[in-house]
């Protein structure tokens, strides 16, 4: 895991005294939440959100689109739901349909192919739907941007009502209605999912009876605003936390059969089973070309077709998965092998064939990895298309805006991106884009981890901890808390499950408290006892029958005396070093017994997972990491060392003269 950066949120005394006395909550939770930003006032968006529910007839054109749709069904007028192959877009597609079949409408749907036509309106598939005779069209989580599409509705004499959930362009398409929350003349909670604004024009539709509609369709209303990556505030914590409460019931065959095979058997679905395991499933039909999977599922109201759905669902998600594998370590070993590309500001790796549908989850993963941007490139026959995802604030969207003459078709917003552009483009594309970033960017955002408090070991206990469950669920915008411990040492390294996960005890004045390690085993952890050390933790109570019990696990952890500035500031000199844009100023040229020390440390230790491991095993040595990172090059120089799954010390290599390193003498001439 490379080194992210710690940011330490601070609490607001004034407001954390407001908060506490207006909801009778303890201290360290009104700390959190002032630390978040919250106050007396807006607290209640986490505190009381049922509060929230904001009336659909607020939305501008909701009338004018209930007038229109409730004519159609009087008339018995073709109706169609345009709809989009995410999530949200399907959960919206299938409320929609669901409920004005029940209202006797002659209703169907359209999602548009994820690989030949993209998202969004597009005037084929309208051609297509004026051909089958349809009168009025329903765009759900699309169609705010379908300036040119609308207009061509109404040419083909097509009747046309817009919800959608995303941004305005300059101007809004001429059609029926146009109902998006972010429209200006909307003051009401903004971020709402896709399916949420279609439940709203449900609820509309209902007359304003919103608990016969939720009761209905708040579980799908639920998973497309999770799958959505929506702020868990507001209205969207009362859909999802009641949205979770109607999944835990017995629901129609389709989302049961749906539940029942992501479940383990005898537990409680939970907002965690709908982010990793139910979204990734209904989107692995999508990639895979195979969307009416999802689609008949959640709509099935047969179990026996359900049970098969939901197993067919598994298998594409398995066969998403092992594209994703294949993907993501030839990426891997792309990047292993041709080490100077890591040290680029934005990650770009192309690749034969690689699975249209898994490049963007293969470029989060390697944004996550290194920290870095990164876009995932993959060739075909004839075009190739790309996928990007960033890291902190880092607008890749402009940066694509900057380069947009390389592309057939691109788009996308701040952290993610998407493109398709000719083959013989690539070179230029990466070129370019590498220019524009290198003179624009002279520091690039790295990955943060956010933390809401430095806690004492005493603030860690059960009553304080316990109350934090008022801030669940958790999720997007409403993240699980996160607490910083400082310098504890470390007492004593308990293997757990054979050693495949660590307990660690650790002391601060004379206290002693436990902390699991999950991301490490006794193979991987480098620390030992006598230590002292800064945990980054998370914090629950388990009960255990009357017995309660706190569990604190680490998210992060590195030795107390490692610097942060230093180490930031010392890498980006490092890469720009590399990347040849600047010269040294001093001779930084490392000492023969400088690089022994690194050789020794990681033929002590063995396990190092990544590079910025051996750093932070080194912390006592004073060796800055721009130094470091130039031994670790002289190490690489003569073969010293492999990358594998771990670093480790090439014991076949063949016996070495320093005095023939190449990048040592040129060092030598700074
Ligand atoms: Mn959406």
């Amino acid at each position: 895991m490379v080194i992210k950066k710690w940011e330490v949120l601070e609490a607001d005394e004034g407001r954390q005294k407001e908060i506490t006395k207006e909801y009778n909550v303890s201290p360290f939770l009104a700390g959190v939440l002032t630390a978040r930003g919250y106050n007396k006032i807006s607290a209640a968006q986490i505190l009381k959100p049922s509060d929230y529910f904001a009336d659909p007839f607020l939305l501008p054109d909701m009338k004018k689109a209930v007038e229109r749709i409730e004519k159609a069904i009087l008339l018995n007028e073709k109706i169609v739901i345009y709809g989009d192959y995410d999530v949200d877009g399907m959960t919206a597609t299938v409320i929609m349909v669901k409920y004005l079949k029940t209202r006797n409408a002659n209703v169907s749907y359209y999602i548009p192919d994820r690989e030949e036509e993209g998202y969004g309106l597009n005037t084929e598939a309208l051609q297509k739907l004026k051909e089958a005779e349809t009168d009025l069209i329903i765009t759900v989580d699309n169609g705010i941007v379908a300036v040119e599409e609308a207009k061509l509705a109404k040419e083909l004499g097509i009747d046309l009502i817009i919800t959608d959930h995303h941004t305005l362009r300059d101007s809004i398409p001429d059609a029926l209605a146009v109902i998006d929350p972010l429209r200006e003349e909307y003051n009401g909670f903004a971020k709402i999912a896709g399916v949420c604004v279609a439940f709203k024009l449900i609820v509309a539709l209902e007359r304003g009876d919103f608990s016969k509609a939720f009761n209905a369709y708040g579980a799908l209303v639920c998973i497309g605003t999770i799958a959505d990556i929506m702020p868990i505030i507001s209205e969207n914590r009362y859909i999802v936390e009641k949205g979770v409460e109607l999944l835990q019931k017995e629901q129609t065959p389709g989302i049961e059969a749906l539940k029942q095979s992501v479940l383990v058997k005898g537990n409680k679905i939970t907002t965690k089973d709908i982010s990793f395991t139910i979204a990734p499933r209904l989107n692995a039909a999508a990639r895979l070309n195979s969307i009416n999977i999802a689609i008949d599922l959640l709509m099935s109201e047969d179990k026996q077709e359900s049970e098969r759905l939901a197993e067919e669902l598994k298998q594409k998600n398995q066969e998403r998965k092992q594209l994703e594998k294949e993907a993501f370590n030839s990426a891997l070993d792309f990047l292993a092998n041709n080490i100077e590309e890591q040290n680029r500001k934005v990650i770009i790796i192309d690749g034969d064939n690689w699975h249209p549908g898994v490049l963007g989850i293969v470029a989060a993963k390697i944004a996550d990895k290194f920290s870095k941007p990164c876009i995932v490139i993959g060739k075909y026959d004839k075009i190739a298309k790309g996928s990007g995802r960033s890291v902190g604030e880092f607008p890749l969207v402009d940066a694509l805006n900057n380069v947009g003459e390389c592309f057939i078709k691109y788009g996308g917003h701040k952290s993610a991106v998407g493109f398709s552009i000719c083959l013989d483009k690539i070179e230029e594309f990466k070129k370019k884009l590498e220019d524009y970033i290198e003179n624009n960017f002279l520091t690039m955002p790295s990955g943060k981890l956010i933390i809401d408090k430095e806690a004492d070991l005493n603030e860690l206990s059960i009553k304080n901890i316990s109350e934090l469950e008022r801030l669940q669920p958790f999720g997007t915008g409403n993240e699980e808390p996160l607490f910083l411990i400082r310098n504890v040492k470390i007492k004593q390294i308990i293997p757990l499950c054979g050693g495949k996960y660590i307990k660690l005890r650790v002391l601060k004045q004379e206290k002693t408290i436990d902390l699991l390690c999950f991301f490490m085993g006794v193979t991987e952890f480098f620390y030992k006892p006598g230590e002292n050390i800064d945990a980054v933790v998370s914090c629950k109570v388990d009960y255990y029958g009357v017995i309660e019990q706190t569990t604190i696990k680490i998210v992060d952890l590195r030795p107390t005396q490692f610097n942060q500035n230093d180490y930031f500031e010392e890498k980006m000199t490092y890469e720009d070093f590399k990347r040849g844009k600047i010269t040294l100023k001093a001779n930084l040229c490392p000492t023969r017994e400088e690089i022994a020390i690194v050789y020794r440390c990681i033929k002590k230790y063995r396990n190092f997972q990544d590079v910025d491991s051996i750093f932070l095993k080194l912390q006592h040595f004073n060796i800055k990491y721009f130094k470091f990172r130039l031994i670790l090059d002289v190490l690489n120089e003569f073969n010293l060392i492999l990358h594998k799954k771990y670093i480790t010390i090439n014991e076949y290599a063949e016996k070495c003269d320093l005095k023939n390193s190449k990048i040592l003498s040129l060092l030598e001439t700074y």
